[in-house]
């Protein structure tokens, strides 16, 4: 309805145009040509001096009205370290640019006035003004020099790499019609290599080699998760199309480009928790974020900063969008320890793991912290609390202990040397497979096997009792494989503290 207006309205005015138009040829044929040409040049030359100075007017008033919603002024102060100096280059180049602006378009308008025509005035011609033509050389020649050095020192400042040994957090981004995938490098700090044509859409998306002990702790996230103030390398590439990545609050832009690994390097000066507080300042993000929900959350409460794509790269362009969360150093690290690796949980003993019945260091490593965790919340709690020994192998049906086991057993050492008035009993337990008595004879003799093992490792033998209890307490069931295994276990219980 409002289509069909506009168009009814737009040919209404082309109608008077030509009406008044003809209205002028016939006053002209009444009056004589000459008096209404001059007349009309009067006017026309008044219309374009108001034409001026309302254009100019809305330039300034809209740059005015719309300012706290523009990057880089009002609260939208760059959210990194470099985003500063890249505000303060845009800003140079908008006052020399702005000064030509205003002055290009009051010379053009005033001419037309100024020198509309006139029976009285006669044309000045002239050849050739050495001074003019030194004036617009050098001026716009020295500007420019001066606005392409400081664009290039900038450039320099902000596109640097990272300097060897110099600390950081390398994150990847990978753009596709139309998402992005990200990678984070898990405890070890570096993210593993990637090679195309593992790619699997269902079981290995970005085409990690998992023969690659770097990719075994790298881990998916769904949005992006970084500490204020640590510097971060971003590596940018693309799987299908050109794609770009855009951190508009942190003034972070760098090309997608598939087969042609590209990076950016920031540093988050302000959590997402502070930009809030800047926005709320501004009566415009004092209004309710959703319309419909007056008492709702305020704008500038639910604002976060995000991650666009900032290339037309197809129909489904505008979904590329992802949550960027900037957060106190301590909130990362506790972000970090929630995030679960995407080998672990999704390759891990499937037929694609090249790992298959080894123990991994990543495992041995995470297994610390947790038997450490297990060990202290069992000391807050009542006695008697039992704690299942996961890595703790003995040959099959003998009581012989794996050399893998060492490093559970070490850690427990640890823990139990450092805790000495603590007694512990150390219980084997085995499947429902076989006879019942051989079974329980079996489990007392791995009980006392690890036993042994920790006394060896300096434990007092005071502290440390050890007993079988065969097939008789299964965590699960014994009808299958997998439930047998973690029937057969070593376990430890607090017997005092
Ligand atoms: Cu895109």
């Amino acid at each position: 309805m409002i289509g069909l207006i506009t168009i009814l309205t737009l040919i209404l005015l082309a109608v008077i145009i030509v009406q008044i138009g003809k209205i002028s040829e016939l006053a002209g044929k009444i009056r004589g040509e000459e008096v209404v040409n001059a007349e009309r040049n009067n006017r026309t030359a008044v219309y374009l001096m108001i034409f001026l100075v309302v254009f100019l007017v809305f330039c300034f008033a809209s740059a005015w009205w719309y300012k706290d919603s523009m990057l880089g002024y009002g609260p939208h102060q760059a959210a990194s370290a470099h985003g500063g100096s890249l505000d303060g280059l845009f800003n140079i180049t908008l006052f020399f640019t702005g000064i030509v602006f205003v002055a290009t378009h009051i010379a053009l308008f005033w001419f037309s006035y100024k020198y509309r025509e006139d029976k009285n005035r006669k044309s000045y011609f002239f050849v050739h003004s050495t001074k003019l033509e030194v004036f617009w050389t050098v001026i716009p020649s020295i500007v420019l020099i001066f606005l392409v050095v400081k664009g290039l020192v900038t450039w320099n400042e902000v596109m640097a790499d990272i300097g060897d040994d110099e600390e950081h957090i390398e994150i990847e981004a990978t753009g596709y019609q139309f998402a992005w995938d990200l990678r984070y490098p898990g405890p070890d700090g570096k993210l593993g290599t990637r090679d195309f044509k593992q790619i699997d859409p269902g079981s290995n998306p970005l085409g990690q080699v998992w023969e690659d002990p770097k990719n075994i702790d790298d881990f998916q996230p769904s949005e992006i998760v970084l500490p204020k103030g640590k510097k971060v390398r971003v590596r940018i590439t693309s799987k299908d199309v050109l794609h770009n990545f855009y951190l508009p609050h942190f003034r972070v832009k760098m090309d997608a480009v598939p087969g042609l690994p590209t990076y950016f390097v920031f540093t988050p000066i302000l959590t997402t928790e502070e930009y809030r507080q800047n926005l709320k300042e501004s009566p415009e993000w004092q209004v309710p974020s959703d319309p419909a929900e007056p008492d709702g959350p305020q704008r500038w409460e639910t604002f976060e900063y995000e991650l666009a794509c900032a290339e037309l790269c197809g129909k489904g362009h505008y979904s590329m969008r992802r949550l960027v969360k900037i957060v106190e150093p301590a909130e990362y690290e506790k972000w970090l320890g929630e995030q679960d690796s995407y080998f672990m949980s999704n390759i891990r003993n499937t037929d694609a793991d090249p790992y298959k019945g080894q123990l991994l260091d990543y495992e041995i490593l995470t297994r610390e912290t947790q038997l450490k965790d297990e060990f202290t919340s069992a000391l807050g709690s009542a006695d008697g609390t039992v704690i299942n020994l996961k890595n703790v192998f003995f040959n099959s049906g003998s009581p012989v202990l794996q050399d893998k086991s060492k490093y559970e057993l070490n850690n427990l050492a640890k823990l139990l040397n450092a805790n000495p008035s603590v007694k512990v009993e150390l219980s084997g337990h085995t499947d429902s497979q076989g006879d019942d008595n051989m079974n329980l004879s079996l489990s007392d003799k791995r009980a006392l096997a690890a036993q042994n093992y920790l006394v060896k490792k300096g434990v007092s033998p005071l502290s440390l009792s050890a007993k079988g209890y065969g097939e008789v307490s299964p965590l699960e069931t014994n009808d299958t494989a997998e439930g047998r295994q973690a029937n057969r276990r070593t376990e430890l219980k607090i017997i005092s503290k």
